[in-house]
């Protein structure tokens, strides 16, 4: 049993002699600001914030060239390329296309950085003018990259969407901003063909050629658009060369639309300096970063996360190699089956996710082993609690040679699913639950920094530094940033609330944006000037500050109803806690202030209902059929109640009534955005007749 005294003892040992240090690191101090009243916290690190990390650099143009200028010859941009289609059938015999991927190929800096100059000068050629702006609508590839780069170079202004954006909001977005040039992708163009009768001001569109995207017909016959490929472009310019047209940093770089969860998409105006402020800052968080490490890139490029993480990996010399959601592990949807993921081939070393993906892997590894069973569930639950024990006992407890041991034995497998060198993850876009934070954490040996940012702070906002174990907070405030909560009287959050300081999230600094493109009113309602001349971001989310100047968001403003007796639901509050239940894949709780008590849609799991049928020999159709059984619904009911019980839910806060739904939620349904957050009055105005059942059947 030498395995115990390495496992059991040593540790033990450890964690005795460093039990005094677990006093804790101050990360945030408090700061005296302008404006409203509030309880405002900076970095402890930097007194002003920062705008940017590099000497004489003001803008992302000239960021790029003086990365590509000190790298040369390095590796820069990496593709897969497509070997073959594939249809392949799946067990139940419907059959699905398959991607066959090649290995990676590499561009290096100076290659990368010619084609951005040639593609710069072909933009030129096509006759777009640097006034005009250029979207680009597409999923994440090299491509995406090199056209953003190059609009820079001729300080035009780049308008992003999100490739699953409906069309309204698509025609909206494109015309708001009076757009005359689109860059997108091959199933990109399919759609803008289908309103190009509404598109009043493109007159161009570049279409890249990448091959993994879906092989939509091209488009002929409208004469009204002049339309090229990529590689067109890249030639025109090369063969013509112009001097570049660079930017300010007080210039507009980005107008990204976010896919508001209300109403249409905004676009909300980023200048370099803002993208600068964000990226300089996220150098800051990752500890010992340089030209070894390897990021991989799959999140939607029209996402500040994404954006910010891209500019910045050139800056320490490092590889972006690109992948999707759909081909990340070998074991995803679209990969061949017996050949590699991005993951599992790039073996990346910095990672940024979505907290629905992280979800994702935390269930795939426990369905794993719950279907291996046996010993080697035994070994994996013993070694996830001494882990976790360790964890929780100190930081340095985790990487005593008990860490190693057990990583060893059991966590390898689980980090080879990723490559097995993930040494960083960046989490943002939504709240990560602690639970799968600890998860990933443990069985990845990585940590995990959970940020909280906006589209409006273009990702300033805070986040959690890598030897901070605690889990559901978002960490102390990032150095271009300041953060101010304020009283919010009517849902009952105050500053001098015990034990810690509650209040409305207002987040000031440098990387505050200018606001929201052609919408004066939207921005005089949440971006505020102090008379000290700091600009302030009003974000509606609810904070609360720890005493080590750490924030946790605890609600959301427009999240929170008054129901007909004068209690308030918080209704993001009350999902997290039913979303544990087993039989629920996605849960929206509804609350109406004309009513005394809640309701929830709930969209099934399908697996873990089909398996509680079986075993109680219930008799069903197909899965819809089973979700409308009196059985079925009872208990779901009864399992929701039992996570609210357990989470202290208080009697008016846990739904009276449910809805089974068996479609699950996805963002190309337009019910949840790309980053899987529901749209509340999209859901709400989709299931209106099944909400008004719910309240009318009492
Ligand atoms: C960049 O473009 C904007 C908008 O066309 C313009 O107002 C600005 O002066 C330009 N910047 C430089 C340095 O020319
Ligand atoms: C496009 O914008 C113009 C004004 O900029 C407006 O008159 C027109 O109705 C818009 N078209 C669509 C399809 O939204
Ligand atoms: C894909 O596009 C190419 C070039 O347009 C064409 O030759 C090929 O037949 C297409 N493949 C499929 C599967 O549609
Ligand atoms: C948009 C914005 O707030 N810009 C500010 C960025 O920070 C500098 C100096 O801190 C200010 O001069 C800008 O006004």
């Amino acid at each position: 049993m030498g395995a115990y005294i390495v496992g059991v003892l040593v540790p033990l040992v450890v964690t005795l002699l460093l039990r005094n240090s677990k006093n804790r690191k101050k990360r945030g101090l408090l700061v005296d600001v302008g404006g409203e009243p509030g309880f405002a916290i900076r970095n402890y690190r930097y007194a002003t914030p920062v705008e940017t990390a590099w000497e004489g650099v003001t803008t992302l143009a000239e960021l790029f060239e003086y990365s590509c200028k000190k790298y040369c010859d390095k590796k820069l941009l990496g593709t897969r390329r497509l070997i073959s289609r594939e249809m392949e059938a799946s067990s139940d015999g419907r059959s699905f296309e398959k991607l066959h991927l090649g290995d990676y190929e590499w561009l290096s800096y100076s290659q990368a950085f010619e084609l951005v100059c040639n593609f710069s000068s072909g933009l030129v050629h096509l006759g777009h003018k640097r006034e005009e702006r250029v979207a680009i609508f597409a999923d994440t590839c090299e491509e995406w990259f090199i056209a953003l780069q190059a609009c820079f170079r001729r300080n035009v202004t780049v308008v992003t969407i999100y490739a699953s954006l409906g069309e309204e909001a698509l025609c909206y977005s494109l015309n708001e901003t009076e757009v005359t040039t689109v860059i997108c992708g091959q199933k990109e163009l399919k759609k803008l063909v289908d309103i190009s009768g509404q598109l009043d001001t493109v007159k161009r569109i570049v279409v890249m050629e990448n091959e993994i995207q879906s092989n939509a017909s091209t488009a002929t016959g409208y004469s009204s658009w002049t339309i090229s490929s990529f590689s067109d472009v890249e030639k025109l310019g090369r063969e013509n060369p112009v001097e570049p047209d660079l930017p300010l940093a007080a210039d507009v770089a980005v107008i990204m639309y976010t896919s508001g969860s209300t109403g249409l998409p905004k676009g909300v105006i980023m200048t370099h300096r803002n993208v600068l402020a964000t990226a300089s800052a996220v150098m800051t968080i990752v500890p010992d970063l340089g030209s070894k490490d390897v990021y991989l890139a799959y999140l939607p490029l029209a996402h500040i996360l994404e954006l910010a993480a891209e500019n910045f990996i050139p800056t320490i010399g490092g590889s972006i190699g690109y992948g999707s959601p759909l081909t990340l592990t070998d074991t995803s949807n679209k990969i061949k089956t017996g050949t590699k993921g991005d993951a599992s081939l790039l073996r990346p070393t910095l990672l940024a996710a979505v907290p629905a993906i992280l979800d994702r892997v935390r269930d795939g590894v426990r369905k794993k082993v719950n279907a291996k069973g046996g010993l080697a569930k035994k070994l994996f639950d013993l070694a996830y609690a001494r882990r976790l024990s360790a964890i929780k006992g100190s930081w340095f407890g985790a990487w005593g040679l008990e860490r190693l041991f057990w990583n060893f034995l059991v966590f390898r497998n689980v980090r080879a699913v990723l490559g097995g060198r993930i040494r960083f993850i960046l989490s943002g876009g939504a709240p990560l639950s602690g639970d799968t934070q600890r998860f990933i954490n443990i069985c990845l040996g990585a940590p995990i920094a959970q940020g909280y940012g906006l589209t409006e702070t273009c990702a300033g906002g805070s986040f959690s530094e890598y030897d901070d174990t605690s889990v559901g907070r978002v960490g102390a405030p990032l150095p271009c940033s300041y953060i101010k909560l304020i009283d919010w009287p009517e849902g009952g959050y105050r500053i001098t609330d015990s034990p810690m300081p509650r209040g409305e999230i207002v987040v000031g600094g440098p990387n505050v944006t200018i606001g929201y493109f052609k919408n004066e009113e939207k921005t005089k309602e949440v971006y505020k000037v102090d008379e000290r001349g700091m600009r302030w971001f009003y974000t509606g989310d609810i904070g609360q500050f720890h005493g080590d100047g750490c924030l946790e968001i605890i609600d959301r403003k427009k999240d929170i109803v008054k129901l007909q007796h004068g209690e308030y639901v918080s209704l993001g509050k009350v999902e997290a806690v039913l979303v544990i239940s087993p039989y629920v894949d996605s849960i929206m709780v509804h609350a109406d202030p004309f009513h005394s008590y809640c309701v929830a849609l709930v969209v099934a799991a399908q697996a873990a209902l089909e398996d509680w049928a079986a075993a109680h020999a219930i008799q069903f159709v197909d899965f819809s059929d089973l979700c409308i059984k009196e059985e079925t619904i009872k208990e779901v009911y009864t399992s929701l109640v039992k996570a609210a019980k357990a989470a202290r839910l208080e009697k008016f806060e846990i739904p009276a009534k449910i809805k089974l739904l068996p479609e699950p939620w996805t963002p190309e349904s337009g019910l949840v955005t790309a980053a899987l957050k529901l749209k509340r009055d999209v859901i709400r105005k989709t299931f209106s007749e099944d909400l008004a059942k719910l309240y009318s059947s009492s």
